[in-house]
């Protein structure tokens, strides 16, 4: 069967040392200048632009209307010969032999796609595929796609094992409220909210080390620029080891990520206009105690076994100043399956790995014993009864176990320096938005 290739290079493929070359390149019409003598038309891929050069005394004059007339962001093909010429973008401009249009975009367009005219992200998100042809906006999807690959590749080499587990469950893991309902034929059913207590259940298996990326679903009420209702949270669970072991993986994959985006995505990263800082495991560890005091030293004020508040949070972030974890929290504020310290109940072994914009990602080593695990969950007021399918995985011989959940839009938002997390996931789920 033929394969069909209407290019044979991208933009970046070309350089000036390939004068005289025949090459196909296609893309989008970004632009047209007609200056006396010459139609310059740019050319746009997804790796940046190529000048097509028409010479108005050498081409037939159907060609020159038909390019003249052809709106923005239509789609062409252009095949024609490479000429180094020091003016041009690149130090290359393309003599066109054949020029198709392959579609014809419609006028006006909803959105100037070159971002010179500012748009509001509202307008930006109703077309996003339009919004995303801006290299700009694109480039965060070339970060965040590494971001992936690296987290992937760490957890592989570390002896992690990529499991999916199902999104349609029937509990909730992070307490009874923000949950998504749905009709599973004629039973409730939700969203799942974290992955969490299958990860946990993967534990009694054998796999030992697990991880997942994938979405969770929150039903929160919130409309900030820190929230989504579908977010990327990766996941990881292991066996016989600690809390501080699992806070070691995740400082390090941080550090990992900064380090492998700085060194493969330099491009994207001039795009965007972002130097990312050097990110040096260890990081420095407060427990939630010191936190508040930290807090009454700088005025803002919080009762013990109250979580942080948003205030509390930028507060701590600008003493920081750096990635930090909040380690010994108050057992109450954290969920059922967190293990309490021996001996001082009160706190337990859960942390949070905080940005000093925003929280990062939460984890803590589990109750692993049956009888305990129930006792947690009835005082946190559920009932055991619907969380029977997990706790029977605890009582056939459940290893010490730990683990933590990232959220992906947090890490890619705190590192790009972006302000809204809905520019970092493709199309956003929030309060008011469920198209496109
Ligand atoms: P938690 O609820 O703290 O912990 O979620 C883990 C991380 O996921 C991200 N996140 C969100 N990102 C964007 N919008 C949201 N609405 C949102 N909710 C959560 C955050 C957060 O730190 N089961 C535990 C993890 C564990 O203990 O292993 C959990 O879900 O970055």
């Amino acid at each position: 069967m033929e394969r069909v290739v209407l290019r044979t290079h991208y933009s970046n493929e070309i350089n000036p040392g390939m004068d005289g070359e025949e090459v196909v390149v296609a893309g989008w019409l970004h632009e047209r200048r007609d200056l006396g003598g010459l139609l310059f038309l740019i050319l746009r891929d997804r790796e940046g632009i190529v000048q097509v050069t028409l010479r108005k005394d050498k081409t037939s004059e159907e060609l020159l209307e038909r390019v003249r007339r052809l709106s923005k962001e239509s789609v062409i093909s252009v095949r024609g010969v490479v000429r180094s010429d020091k003016r041009a973008p690149n130090g290359y401009e393309l003599i066109p032999r054949e020029i198709k249009v392959l579609n014809v975009a419609a006028t006006p367009l909803p959105l100037e796609v070159s971002g010179r005219i500012k748009s509001e992200l509202d307008t930006r998100l109703d077309s996003r595929f339009l919004d995303l042809r801006n290299p700009r906006n694109r480039e965060i999807f070339r970060i965040r796609s590494e971001v992936l690959k690296t987290i992937r590749s760490f957890l592989d080499e570390r002896g992690f094992i990529e499991v999916n587990t199902p999104k349609i469950v029937a509990a909730a893991t992070e307490g009874g409220t923000a949950l998504f309902p749905i009709s599973y034929f004629e039973r409730e059913a939700f969203l799942s909210q974290s992955p969490q207590l299958y990860k946990q259940m993967m534990m009694a298996t054998g796999l030992d080390r697990v991880y997942e990326i994938a979405p969770i679903f929150r039903a929160e009420e919130h409309d900030t620029t820190k929230h989504l209702n579908e977010a990327t949270s990766a996941d990881i669970e292991a066996a016989f080891v600690d809390h501080e072991w699992v806070m070691g993986v995740l400082e390090e994959l941080v550090a990992f990520v900064y380090e492998n985006i700085r060194e493969r995505c330099g491009k994207s990263l001039e795009i965007l206009g972002v130097e990312l800082p050097e990110v040096k495991p260890p990081f420095e560890r407060i427990t939630y105690t010191e936190a508040l005091e930290l807090l009454t030293e700088h005025g803002v004020e919080l009762e013990w076994g109250e979580d942080l508040s948003t205030p509390a949070e930028k507060t701590l972030g600008e003493i920081m100043g750096a990635h930090y974890f909040i380690v010994e929290w108050p057992t109450s504020v954290k969920p059922y399956y967190t293990m309490p310290f021996e001996g001082r109940e009160e706190v337990c072994k859960a942390f949070d790995l905080m940005h000093p914009r925003v929280e990062l990602a939460s984890g803590s080593q589990r109750i692993h014993d049956y009888e305990m695990l129930r006792a947690s969950i009835e005082k946190h007021g559920l009932s055991p009864e619907s969380f029977k399918f997990y706790l029977e995985a605890f009582r056939y011989g459940m290893p010490p176990h730990a683990g933590w959940g990232l959220g992906i839009e947090r890490l890619l938002m705190t590192m790009l320096e972006i302000e809204n997390i809905r520019e970092v996931i493709l199309f956003p789920r929030d309060r008011r938005r469920l198209v496109p």
